[in-house]
């Protein structure tokens, strides 16, 4: 992720990005799914919930495209308005919470007292002078740390602090090369992803809804995906099989080496129950 530190200056001051803009329009969209199977035998690996589809980038652009026309419209001849998912310098989570959407979690993520954290955010950068939300202003955590302790390679070192070196959901998808056997050990049977640190918060247990997103196109599969095949499958399999969703993006060597990494973790765990 190397890109994170180049666009620091760009993520403290939105109108480097959108000349001009004073607005952003900030907007979730679920994607939690609760009918699909997670991996609990030796032989499948797990992929997070949010991947468990189509990529989501393709999902979600064409509406959010649609969201700055509309806004654009609002504005007249003169008006931009420009439409980001996911993109790094754009500080989603900080616009969200801004916008009032909801806090920012002892887990770093942006938690919706209605809904839990199982969305995307998406952003548009205008300048349409909207009327303004208020932000969100508490902190809705209290003494719970249940994240923090729960975090399968210790990743916060303080709360709502990441160090995305640890991360799980940074190894197996941005990180190149082999991963540190002692931090491998510690991934379990994740192979795309981590959900942990929003699975155990209260307020997804008490909150978070199906999603059942047609432009999700939700594929149950991808919840327990079979190791052996995925540790063998040739680049070519793998650009037709997966190709139309997130995994393309560590491609088939990354998803070889997390399916190597969670056949061997699971191997551990038999030697050691025997
Ligand atoms: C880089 C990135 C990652 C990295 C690093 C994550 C991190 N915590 O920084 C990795 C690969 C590890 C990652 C993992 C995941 N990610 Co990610 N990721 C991003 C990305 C592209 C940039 C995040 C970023 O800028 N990080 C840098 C830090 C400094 O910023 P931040 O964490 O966003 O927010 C901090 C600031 O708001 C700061 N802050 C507080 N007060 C103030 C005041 C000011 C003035 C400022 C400037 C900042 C500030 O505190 C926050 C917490 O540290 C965003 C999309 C985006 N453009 O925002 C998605 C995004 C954050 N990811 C998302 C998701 C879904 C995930 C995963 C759940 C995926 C998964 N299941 O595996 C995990 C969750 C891990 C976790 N607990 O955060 C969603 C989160 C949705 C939500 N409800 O919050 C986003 C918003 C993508 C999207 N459009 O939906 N991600
Ligand atoms: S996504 Fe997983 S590895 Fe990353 S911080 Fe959350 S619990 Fe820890
Ligand atoms: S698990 Fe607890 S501390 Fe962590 S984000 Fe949820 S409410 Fe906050």
């Amino acid at each position: 992720m190397a890109y994170m530190p180049r666009q620091a200056a760009r993520r403290l001051n939105p109108e480097r990005i959108v000349p001009g803009a004073t607005r952003a329009v900030v907007v979730s969209r679920n994607y939690y799914d609760e009918t699909a199977p997670e991996s609990s035998g030796s032989e499948t690996g797990r992929v997070a919930r949010y991947a468990r589809g189509g990529d989501y980038h393709d999902a979600l652009s064409g509406v959010l495209a649609q969201l700055a026309e509309a806004t654009v419209e609002l504005g007249g001849p003169e008006a931009s308005a420009k439409a980001f998912i996911d993109a790094g310098p754009v500080p989603e989570r900080e616009l969200a919470q801004r916008a009032g959407l909801g806090w920012i979690g002892k887990n770093t993520m942006l938690i919706d007292p209605r809904a839990g954290s199982f969305f995307f955010l998406g952003v548009v950068l205008t300048d349409v002078e909207l009327a303004v939300d208020p932000p969100f202003e508490t902190d809705r955590c209290g003494s719970c740390r249940l994240c923090l302790d729960a975090c399968p390679t210790q990743a916060f070192p303080a709360e709502r602090v990441l160090d995305a070196r640890l991360c799980i959901s940074y190894l197996t998808i941005e990180h190149r090369g082999d991963i540190d056997a002692g931090l491998a050990a510690q991934m379990g049977d994740w192979i795309f992803g981590c959900d942990v640190c929003q699975d155990v918060c209260p307020w997804n247990q008490k909150f978070a809804e199906g999603a059942d997103d047609a432009h999700l196109q939700q594929d149950s599969e991808l919840g327990a995906l079979n190791l052996a095949a995925l540790a063998e499958m040739s680049s070519e399999e793998f650009q037709r099989r997966f190709g139309w969703t997130a995994l393309s993006r560590p491609g088939a060597a990354g998803m070889r080496r997390n399916a190597g990494i969670a056949q061997r973790n699971a191997e551990e765990h038999a030697r050691c129950r025997t």
